[in-house]
């Protein structure tokens, strides 16, 4: 759980987690101002820090990091802003542990997006056509914030490579393609409320933009997103 002021939503989120469905829970805390270090202690999750504000990709570098080295098998990925159902973390691991897999994405236009607001919907649905055409993964929304991985997938990817801002998500869908990984997705309801959208209209523009720019770039060269 890649968090950063996560206090109002940490708890809800990991009791969502079907008990058994997991061996560890790491929180990696972004320098958050809030209670969120302290909560995740209390609610016996592995914690980590990062050494300063990374951004929301540096944070997620240090967690795979620290997932792979803790021997996960199959890694899961969720926003612990109780914004999508984790109560689906074992149909979201299953396709992966069968081997069907590598990356498995919940997706909240497949669930019907109803409480999505329509900017983001409509950004979201024009975002995913432009990937979905130049990565083909065959996903109906490139842009969840509930992703597993297979354990092989995050030894293959160059992840490290990557931007320490949100367009961290991108890349790495751009590098699942590019080494020739099969990837599935899950209908995944969704919840918006203030706490679960924090992100404004201008660092979500940047975001758009910077996702076209992968786009382009996988387009003009592939090879940037190999090994
Ligand atoms: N490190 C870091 N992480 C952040 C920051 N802002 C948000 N996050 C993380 O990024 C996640 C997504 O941010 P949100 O504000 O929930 O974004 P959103 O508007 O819900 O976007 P969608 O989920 O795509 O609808 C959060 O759950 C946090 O884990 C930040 O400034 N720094
Ligand atoms: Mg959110």
């Amino acid at each position: 759980m890649p968090a950063y002021n996560a206090e109002k939503t940490l708890a809800k989120t990991v009791n969502d987690l079907p008990p058994g469905s997991v061996d560890e829970v790491i929180l990696g805390d972004d320098c958050s101002s809030d209670r969120t270090v302290e909560i995740a202690r209390t609610l016996g999750l592995t914690v980590l820090k990062t050494p300063r504000n990374l951004g929301y990709g540096g944070n997620q570098k240090m967690l795979y990091r620290a997932a792979l080295e803790h021997g996960g098998d199959v890694i899961v990925m969720v926003h612990p802003d109780w914004q999508y159902d984790a109560t689906k973390v074992p149909d979201m691991v299953g396709p992966i542990a069968a081997g069907r897999v590598d990356l498995m994405m919940g997706s909240r236009i497949l669930s019907g997006a109803e409480t999505m607001p329509w900017y983001k919907y409509i950004s979201n649905r024009f975002l995913t056509g432009v990937e979905e055409l130049t990565f083909g993964l065959r996903l109906s929304e490139y842009h969840s914030g509930f992703r597993a991985f297979s354990r092989r997938l995050l030894e293959t990817l160059p992840f490290e490579r990557n931007s320490n801002d949100f367009v961290f998500d991108t890349e790495v869908l751009a590098e699942t393609a590019a080494a020739g990984f099969k990837a599935g997705e899950l209908a995944v309801p969704c919840r918006y409320f203030a706490e679960a959208s924090e992100i404004n209209f201008w660092r979500s523009t940047v975001y758009g933009l910077q996702t076209l720019l992968v786009c382009l770039k996988y387009r003009l060269a592939p090879r940037h997103y190999k090994r």
